[in-house]
């Protein structure tokens, strides 16, 4: 609990341009939350370099991840909006917690074996790791809930079991939290293959809808969305291509996905594209003119950047401080 609210943590990596499925899965929910809870919503810079960066891009898309969080809707002066890199607490705490995590626990894990997988060539501790540093985001905060798509599921666990493990140990330094997975949007999926999640790392453009595609590249990329052969639109697991376009219609409109199906009934798969395409278009118009807003304000990003990552180092260090004593390290010497 901070000031009275519970406490609430979530990150995104600033790898790669972000896509609909992030904003629908994760930022849309993010904004939703903001006034319930205390909020750190963090650029995880650190975990971004488990997967090989080159460095001016890292840069920029880390900048343009932050402006993004604001243009959402999250109020950088009520919620924390920071790097990970920042604020070297994270980086001090997955030290301490890699030392109770097990190596078979991590071998478990389906994003560590995806990713090993996609670049077989850069299979580094980092990314092994991965899911300790961000156990470590989570539990510096206190956080009582993390909101994640599903696919983040499993780290949720994995950080769960390692604060209940210290806690056995130690007593109780960490706040267990609990996942956040939203309704609707939780899992969008490729529009080229809709068996697999829509990805920010998918080397296919037209299997992504980009926050930052205008209008036209939004539509062509819903006409040519992959379907199925049924000329049926119905809401089922058998035609995973149309529902993947009725989830992202449902999802912009807040409708369910029997008011969508009744909505379409009888017409062609060309009609629903045209829809959820311009739906999706008059969505991410808004967001798109508040970011060549803000980016245009050096001044004031740069204040965010800087009063927000004091204020987060400020509740790290207080865990880590704790976690430090806790486990034997030498107290500080003061004044
Ligand atoms: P990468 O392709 O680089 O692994 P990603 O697109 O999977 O990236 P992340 O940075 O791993 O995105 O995730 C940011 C947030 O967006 C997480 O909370 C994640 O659960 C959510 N998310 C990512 N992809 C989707 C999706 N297709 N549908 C719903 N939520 C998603
Ligand atoms: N692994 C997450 C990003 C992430 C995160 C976190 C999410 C890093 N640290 C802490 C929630 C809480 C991802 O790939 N989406």
């Amino acid at each position: 609990m901070l000031d009275g609210k519970k406490v609430l943590f979530s990150g995104m990596q600033s790898t790669g341009n972000l896509t609909l499925g992030n904003y629908l899965g994760a930022l849309k929910n993010w904004v939703k939350l903001a006034d319930e809870y205390e909020c750190f919503y963090c650029v995880v810079d650190e975990h971004s370099i488990t997967v090989r960066q080159d460095p001016a891009t890292l840069r920029k898309r880390a900048r343009a991840l932050l402006i993004l969080y604001i243009a959402a809707g999250i109020d950088p002066e009520k919620s924390c909006l920071y790097y990970q890199s920042h604020v070297s607490a994270h980086a001090e705490l997955a030290w301490i917690l890699n030392c109770f995590t097990y190596m078979g626990e991590m071998n478990r894990m389906t994003q560590f074996k995806d990713k090993s997988a996609k670049h077989a060539d850069n299979i580094n501790v980092g990314l092994f790791a991965y899911p300790v540093l961000m156990a470590a985001d989570i539990l510096l905060y206190q956080s009582d809930i993390v909101p994640v798509g599903s696919d983040q599921l499993q780290h949720l666990e994995i950080t769960r079991d390692i604060a209940q493990r210290f806690n056995n140990i130690y007593g109780d330094v960490f706040t267990i939290p609990e996942p956040y997975v939203g309704k609707v949007g939780a899992r969008i999926m490729s529009l080229q293959e809709p068996s697999k999640k829509m990805s920010k790392s998918d080397e296919n453009p037209n299997a992504s809808i980009y926050l930052m595609d205008d209008r036209d590249t939004i539509i062509r990329k819903f006409k040519r969305a992959v379907t199925d052969s049924e000329a049926m639109i119905a809401y089922r697991e058998e035609q995973p291509g149309i529902r993947n376009l009725i989830d992202i219609y449902c999802a912009c409109t807040n409708k369910t996905s029997g008011e969508a199906v009744k909505e379409f009934e009888g017409r062609g798969y060309g009609d629903l594209k045209m829809a959820v395409g311009e739906t999706v278009a008059d969505v991410l118009l808004p967001l798109q003119s508040r970011v060549a807003e803000l980016s245009a304000d050096k001044a004031y990003i740069d204040s965010v950047i800087k009063n927000n990552a004091e204020k987060a180092a400020y509740y790290a260090n207080k865990t880590l401080r704790k976690v430090q004593h806790k486990i034997g390290f030498p107290d500080r010497v003061r004044g």
